[in-house]
């Protein structure tokens, strides 16, 4: 579990944004949003949340919270423009980011050798000085804590959260910080009893799992600070894949063989028009009783086409007994490069 989760997110992003480009306003309640009757507040800068100004407000609600104010419309092409040069500076340390909005990001800094606290504290740095911004960094070990710490220090803010302090950090904290809870899950939780995330994290898994399903197995695993969840590129998918549910559950391998076939086909063709090529083939099976069954191979080299696909999927399922039905079949191409960088990546 290392500290290779960085979580960025800027200080009043709008009104930051336009005190740097009217020094006359710094210090000064900004109060950015909709002008109209029934404008609603975007953001307000440190000094407007003072008055009880905060985003989502009735603009007129804040007009009343402070009437001398500096009320500004948002200049969102502006605000795009400076998230760009924002995201360049993220940039020069890893090519894992997946922006949550404008001013907010995940960093995974896992393939950069240089330690992830220094390349957070040079991130906030270089915003600053470079761009005349303060972000508030969050340094952690998954997303769920990186994002939690970012928030934690606000404005200004730089905290890191390492697996140590992690349980002692999130323990008392309300459930509704928990990724993922709002109001309604929130609700849930405390009716059943559970008002501090250290209540989740104790409670019985099969318990939470009965009462919420899915998410009650997720929130018992944030509760212990565990977060799966992975830094992703936008549009750039980890692993492609297909699956068939037969109408009719199949026992002779050969018809298996058959799909096996036509499914890596279709794999192939999303590689292709992804422009992407995987080097590991994943097989997967689920028998007629539901138990699923997963076997994975990694070669050499990179492929995108339905043949080999199939011939390493088919291999794969050779070595598996068919002692029951099958019910469904589904291969998946990971470990994914773009094509233009193969070449590159071979040597
Ligand atoms: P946030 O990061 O939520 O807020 P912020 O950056 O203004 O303040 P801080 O992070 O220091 O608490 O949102 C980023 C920008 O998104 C914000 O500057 C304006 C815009 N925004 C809206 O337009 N409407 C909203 O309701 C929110 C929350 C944000
Ligand atoms: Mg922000």
């Amino acid at each position: 579990m290392e500290l290779n989760i960085i979580h960025v997110d800027m200080d009043a992003f709008y009104a930051a944004v336009e005190q740097r480009e009217h020094p006359e306003y710094r210090g000064q309640p900004v109060i950015v949003g909709g002008q109209s009757k029934r404008g609603v507040v975007s953001t307000a800068s440190y000094e407007a949340r003072e008055y009880g100004i905060h985003s989502a407000q009735a603009m007129a609600k804040a007009k009343q919270l402070c009437p001398d104010g500096i009320y500004l419309r948002p200049r969102h092409d502006y605000y795009k423009q400076v998230s760009k040069k924002i995201r360049a500076v993220f940039a020069r340390y890893t090519d894992l980011i997946e922006p949550l909005s404008l001013d907010e990001a995940y960093l995974d800094v896992s393939t950069n050798a240089e330690n992830s606290i220094k390349i957070a504290k040079r991130i906030k740095r270089q915003i600053k000085v470079e761009l005349d911004l303060v972000a508030s960094v969050g340094v952690s070990y998954n997303k769920f804590l990186a994002k939690l710490a970012s928030d934690l220090n606000k404005p200004d803010g730089f905290k890191i959260v390492s697996p140590f302090q992690a349980q002692e950090l999130i323990w008392p904290m309300d459930v509704s910080e928990l990724w993922g809870v709002g109001p309604k899950t929130e609700e849930e939780l405390k009716e059943l009893g559970l008002e501090r995330i250290a209540d989740v994290a104790q409670a019985d898994r099969l318990f939470l799992i009965r009462e919420l399903g899915k998410k009650g197995y997720r929130l018992h695993k944030l509760a212990q600070g565990q977060d799966p969840r992975e830094v992703s590129i936008p549009g750039d998918p980890k692993s492609i894949g297909n699956e068939t549910t037969f109408k009719q559950d199949i026992a002779k391998r050969s018809l298996l063989q058959e799909h096996l076939l036509q499914l890596s086909q279709k794999v192939a063709q999303r590689l292709q028009n992804k422009e992407v090529k995987g080097k590991t083939v994943t097989l997967k099976l689920k028998y007629e009783d539901f138990e699923v069954l997963s076997r994975s191979n990694t070669i050499q080299h990179y492929i995108d086409n339905g043949e080999e696909i199939y011939e390493l999927a088919d291999r794969l399922l050779e070595k598996i007994d068919l002692p029951k039905k099958v019910r469904l079949i589904g291969v998946t191409v990971s470990n994914l490069v773009d094509k233009k960088f193969e070449q590159l990546k071979l040597f």
